[in-house]
């Protein structure tokens, strides 16, 4: 079987985005792959945590992916910081990975904003971080959303260098897996920046955890025009926040943006925006009915990541003394 290795940072609640970009299409996959997903807390912390924040963040990502229908006895679910041989393949990939490759990132860039020279070293080499923990497993797919995309381009040169440094094939050279009608949920707020767990607004998503009186106010407030939706594809172009209302409710509602046009042609959003609110209202609560559940009961979450821990740790041990012993570390 081929195996999946996907993650979420605990930076935060998961947000609808994350949901319909990534959680969701875990679901769909599991019953095909050997899946592995982490909480990245050592992700995280590239930029500042509040400590108690992190560790209760990284629980409840646990309890969203488990309340969402990824299944904990099916697939590992665990912690990466708990697992060591994430930080040491990073190290041994800091020295694979070219200064130039890193200077290219997108994301780094749009992290650091202007003032890059007091972005954190580990915000800059994240991308090594990310490359190890799909490599320490020998992953050979990762469903990501699109803003990953660069970043596993990334991985793959790493992981082909890597082969042809030492002259074998130890790596795969991974697969993204883009898919959904969701593949980049974009800000309630500005349809030119997307949907993200640190954006200042809490009013540019829908958490997973927002009640029905918030998602309702959110989506009514989110920023349209004052156009009526067309009748085709094509007709959204040039309109980034119309375009992302209707992808969402075409995501939640599992079927193309121009079905949702062919429902709602010529229609303005003072019709579609109720219609859409009811629909996310709807498909959230039975995942927040779970959440809530789970999150009553931590230690049964916690045993959960323990054991994916351990799991993890099963598969990343054997890999990681194969790579020293390909790069001449001593193993006495
Ligand atoms: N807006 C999005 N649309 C679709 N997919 C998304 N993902 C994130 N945002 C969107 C996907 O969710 C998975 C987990 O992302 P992450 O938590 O590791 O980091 P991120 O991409 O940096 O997400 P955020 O929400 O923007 O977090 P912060 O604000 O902390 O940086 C990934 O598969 C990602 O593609």
């Amino acid at each position: 079987m081929q195996r999946i290795f996907s993650g979420v940072q605990p930076t935060g609640n998961l947000h609808l985005g994350n949901y319909l970009g990534a959680i969701r299409n875990w679901v769909r996959l599991q019953n095909d792959y050997e899946c592995i997903f982490c909480m990245v807390d050592l992700h995280a912390i590239t930029v500042w945590q509040d400590p108690e924040q992190l560790r209760s963040n990284t629980r409840e990502v646990a309890a969203a992916m488990i309340a969402s229908g990824v299944d904990p006895h099916k697939n590992i679910i665990f912690n990466q910081s708990q697992v060591p041989q994430h930080a040491e393949l990073a190290w041994i990939f800091n020295c694979v990975a070219r200064l130039g490759w890193l200077d290219r990132m997108t994301q780094f860039k749009e992290k650091a904003g202007k003032d890059k020279e007091r972005a954190s070293v580990g915000l800059y080499a994240y991308p090594n971080l990310m490359a190890a923990d799909i490599l320490l497993y020998k992953a050979t797919h990762v469903p990501v959303g699109e803003d990953q995309k660069q970043h596993l381009e990334l991985c793959r040169d790493i992981a082909q260098k890597f082969n042809h440094d030492y002259k074998e094939e130890v790596f795969p050279i991974v697969e993204p897996l883009i898919f959904g009608e969701a593949t980049r949920v974009m800000s309630l707020r500005d349809g030119s920046s997307k949907m993200s767990k640190s954006d200042a607004s809490d009013a540019s998503r829908i958490n997973m955890t927002d009640d029905t009186d918030s998602i309702v106010k959110k989506i009514r407030k989110a920023r349209t025009d004052a156009e009526p939706l067309p009748s085709e594809v094509a007709g959204l172009k040039g309109r980034a926040e119309a375009a992302n209302l209707v992808g969402i409710y075409a995501a939640l509602q599992d079927c193309t943006s121009q079905q949702v046009l062919d429902d709602f042609r010529g229609q303005g959003f003072g019709t579609f925006k109720p219609a859409l609110a009811e629909l996310a209202v709807d498909k959230l609560a039975v995942i927040q009915g779970e959440m809530r559940r789970l999150r009553d009961d931590p230690a049964h979450v916690d045993s959960i990541i323990r054991t994916g821990v351990e799991k993890a740790r099963a598969i990343a041990e054997p890999i990681i003394r194969e790579i020293h012993g390909k790069i001449g570390l001593l193993q006495p």
